[in-house]
């Protein structure tokens, strides 16, 4: 059986449209309610009205079929009052059951969410040159410590990082103009696709605040309290949960990090044992650190294993990292595709019915005509049909080879 095609739209707004995404490949659309304000119920009429829109083309005297089912939900936003473990928490919980249960309705089978505080994926620079001239997002942690250290200005923050590292930055910072300050500055907090939230600096430091008493520990406990509060409802729904890794996984301006490794995940899914309680294996999240073993993560853990984000990231000397092509870098993409597959030949002999595992080709280069559009960093058409093409390529030879089976 082959993994199922999908493609992240960002909706109506997004440059890529629905037939170019039908064009790629895909028959499956991930996608969101992004104008529903963090924290609202999303209703069952607007889930409705987008499902319609994502799967018929109604603008035609004789609507028809796009050839597209909106397969994925990323993401429905966790509040901030949930992740700190507030006393309202229990009122926006009771609104993402409902969220929830209204997916569910709308027969949509997957849910992908994450649980990073404050901020959702982060790059130091969009528009990383290659040697080719294609752009990649990198994430470079002298960038990083400039922003840290010497913009925001975060107490404490030097003590954090090594003194070659702080020296590096604090060069780096004096070298750099106003312009470029700002720039490093919107790119970090300013949000990026996707990510529901973008900031001031003063907002930035007031919510970076709000986590001072909350450490690791306290923060895993928070995501205990949530998701056994949600899993049964995702259960009963018949919505599968995929939480998605940290990115990049390991702490940021000191806040807590609970889904970075191996061991996290086995402690989200000891909260509530069932695979409507799983995970997104984004392999370019979890890739950057050397420690996690990716295929023997999906090895281990494949039942659960209910979406997957394909790309590589290229380690660099100070713990950064800028986005690979999707079959180079630090991922062994043969491996990890091979066991994805073999998962998905043993949910067919147990007749497991999601034997088709819906993948994306996450975060594609901007290439070729791309380069002199308006794109949204890392998901302009043309680098992820490149990736998806490579993958599907990848897929196939696998499948044809025969190795699944042995
Ligand atoms: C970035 C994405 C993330 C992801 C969320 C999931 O490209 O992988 O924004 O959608 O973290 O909630």
């Amino acid at each position: 059986m082959a993994l199922e095609q999908t493609w992240r739209w960002y909706g109506p707004n997004d440059p890529v449209t629905l037939q170019d995404i039908r064009q790629a490949g895909a028959t499956g659309v991930v996608t969101a309610l992004h104008e529903i304000p963090n924290g609202d119920v999303w209703g069952e009429k607007e889930l409705e009205a987008r499902k319609r829109f994502v799967e018929w083309d109604d603008s035609l005297i004789s609507p028809k079929k796009r050839g597209l089912t909106w397969s994925v939900i990323e993401s429905i936003p966790v509040h901030e009052e949930i992740k700190q473990g507030k006393p309202n928490r229990d009122y926006f919980i009771q609104n993402y059951k409902q969220s929830i249960q209204n997916v569910g309705k709308m027969g949509i089978p997957v849910l992908c969410y994450n649980f990073m505080p404050v901020v959702d994926w982060t790059r130091t620079n969009l528009n990383f040159e290659l040697d080719d001239g294609a752009r990649a997002l990198m994430f470079d942690m002298i960038d990083f410590i400039v922003f840290d250290t010497f913009i925001l200005r975060r107490k404490g923050s030097d003590e954090l990082y090594e003194s070659h590292l702080l020296e590096k930055a604090k060069q780096r910072f004096e070298s750099m103009d106003r312009e470029k300050r700002y720039e490093l500055e919107k790119t970090i907090i300013a949000g990026l696709p996707g990510a529901e939230e973008s900031y001031s600096l003063e907002q930035f430091q007031a919510k970076l605040d709000e986590y001072k008493d909350i450490d690791d520990g306290q923060y895993r406990e928070n995501l205990a309290y949530f998701l056994k509060e949600i899993a049964p409802v995702a259960e009963q729904s018949g919505v599968k949960l995929a939480i998605h890794p940290d990115d990049p996984p390991f702490s940021l301006f000191g806040l807590p990090r609970v889904v970075s490794t191996e061991k996290d995940l086995e402690f989200i899914f000891n909260v509530y044992d069932s695979i409507y309680n799983g995970f997104t294996m984004c392999t370019g999240s979890f890739g950057v650190r050397p420690d996690n073993d990716l295929v023997g993560m999906v090895q281990r853990l494949g039942s659960k294993l209910n979406f997957a984000h394909l790309r590589s990231t290229q380690r660099d000397e100070y713990k950064g990292f800028h986005e690979a092509s999707h079959l180079r870098g630090d991922v062994d993409m043969y491996g990890v595709m091979l066991a994805i597959l073999k998962e998905q030949s043993k949910r067919k002999s147990v007749y497991r019915p999601d034997d088709s595992i819906p993948m994306r080709a996450d975060h594609g280069h901007t290439i070729l005509d791309d380069l002199d559009k308006k794109t949204n960093p890392g998901y302009s058409a043309i680098g992820l049909l490149r990736g998806m093409a490579e993958l599907r390529g990848l897929e196939m030879g696998i499948e044809k080879s025969g190795a699944v089976y042995k």
